[in-house]
């Protein structure tokens, strides 16, 4: 039995990348989502310690025992799955999927600290402001631009790989923060961004996410409140 520990929705940008990959793949399991709450013994980190050592979500809990990081958690499903190829069967290909998922895993700090995810809510001018004011903005943007239109060249689309992968579970919170900033991209990009949220998996995710309607100031560094 798995169950996959989780943080809000509209805010844990960990927690998107296995949720939607099991949910687009089909593959069963049980959701535990914990209501973020970063005070030190908040309850958030009580309950979570009783899963993992980490005190982070994502968690994937395979008969209770404890897989933790978002990589982690990926190979395995597809260690567990390889009737599903949850990443290319192609060696070359898997292995540059590989790359873009690490390359993701790692990097891109200051897209993921300025645009923060929050898929509700609309931000145009808040992105625009940032790209303006933050190189490193600037840079990630175009690094991502880059590293889509030249995979959905070689692949032909519509995903990274062709069919949908690891590696587009893992740019599916960047498709939502584009979403929410709306910086300019190429063609090409704008193109993956709107296949990436049709794809089942991400727009299952959405809809929970608008469904939840949880207020977080400390996650907000842009909006007062939700109107
Ligand atoms: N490298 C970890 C990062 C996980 C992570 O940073 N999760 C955030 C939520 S999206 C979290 O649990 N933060 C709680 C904390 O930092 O105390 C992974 O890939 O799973």
């Amino acid at each position: 039995m798995l169950q996959l520990v989780i943080g809000n929705k509209n805010y844990s940008s960990w927690s998107m990348r296995p949720w939607v990959l099991m949910r687009q793949f089909e593959i069963a399991f049980e959701e535990i989502k914990l209501r973020f709450d970063f005070a030190a013994d908040s309850a958030f980190y009580r309950e979570l310690a009783r899963y993992t050592p980490t005190a982070k979500v994502p968690v994937l809990l395979i008969d209770g025992f404890a897989v933790w990081d978002t990589l982690a958690i990926a190979e395995t499903l597809a260690e567990r799955h390889p009737e599903l190829a949850l990443w290319p069967r192609d060696a070359r290909q898997r292995a540059r999927a590989r790359s873009l998922c690490a390359e993701m895993h790692a990097g891109f700090g200051a897209l993921r600290n300025h645009y923060t995810m929050n898929i509700e809510a609309s931000l145009p001018e808040v992105g625009a402001r940032l790209l303006a004011e933050q190189p490193g903005v600037r840079a990630d943007l175009a690094r991502i631009d880059a590293m889509w239109s030249e995979q959905l060249a070689a692949s032909g689309g519509p995903f990274l790989f062709g069919r949908f992968s690891i590696a587009d579970a893992y740019f599916a919170p960047v498709v939502s923060r584009l979403r929410t900033y709306a910086p300019p991209l190429s063609q090409a990009a704008q193109a993956y961004v709107e296949h990436v949220w049709a794809a089942p998996g991400v727009a299952a995710w959405v809809a929970d996410a608008l469904a939840e309607r949880d207020f977080l100031d400390f996650e907000e560094p842009y909006r007062k409140s939700r109107d």
